[in-house]
């Protein structure tokens, strides 16, 4: 993978609350090309070894509740500096300290549903694309 793509998920919150076309509207006028997308479900193994970093963490098992109770968005995104520009697109964890016009200020509800994930590092990136995606499906 090369080290201008980055990795996203429009979370469950994001699609039961109808923001799917209003989040890719907001990629795609950031400059982001879209290398691979598709709707999909993630199951509780998924997630525990997706977020498997915050496994001791006191809000881990309602992270995989909520990331294994709908349909998700799963997408790899290319832009030169994909993985910071798109942090700073998404904005905070918490939308209440998300700053404004980023998507989770728009579209988070709370810090644990916050409509979108973005990779934290390159090296990450690579392994989350592959987590979903094979090689024929990257374009
Ligand atoms: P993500 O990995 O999903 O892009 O989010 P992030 O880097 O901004 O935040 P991270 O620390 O990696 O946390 C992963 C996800 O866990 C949920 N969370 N809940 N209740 C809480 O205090 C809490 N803290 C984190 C969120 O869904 C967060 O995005
Ligand atoms: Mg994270």
């Amino acid at each position: 993978m090369a080290t201008n793509r980055t990795f996203t998920m429009i979370k469950p919150d994001g699609v039961e609350n109808g923001h799917i076309g209003a989040i890719l509207e907001k990629i795609n006028a950031a400059g982001f090309r879209i290398v691979a997308m598709k709707l999909t479900q993630m199951t509780k193994r998924d997630a525990e070894s997706f977020y498997g970093v915050h496994s001791e963490r006191p809000f881990f098992g309602e992270l995989v509740e909520f990331m294994t109770r709908g349909a998700i968005v799963a997408a790899v995104l290319e832009k030169d500096n994909a993985v910071e520009d798109f942090r700073a697109l998404i904005g905070a964890t918490n939308p209440a300290e998300a700053a404004e016009g980023t998507i989770r200020k728009l579209y988070a509800t709370s810090i644990g549903e916050n409509a979108v994930h973005g990779s934290d590092s390159d090296e990450n990136a690579a392994i989350e694309a592959a987590f979903h995606f094979s090689g024929r499906e990257l374009f």
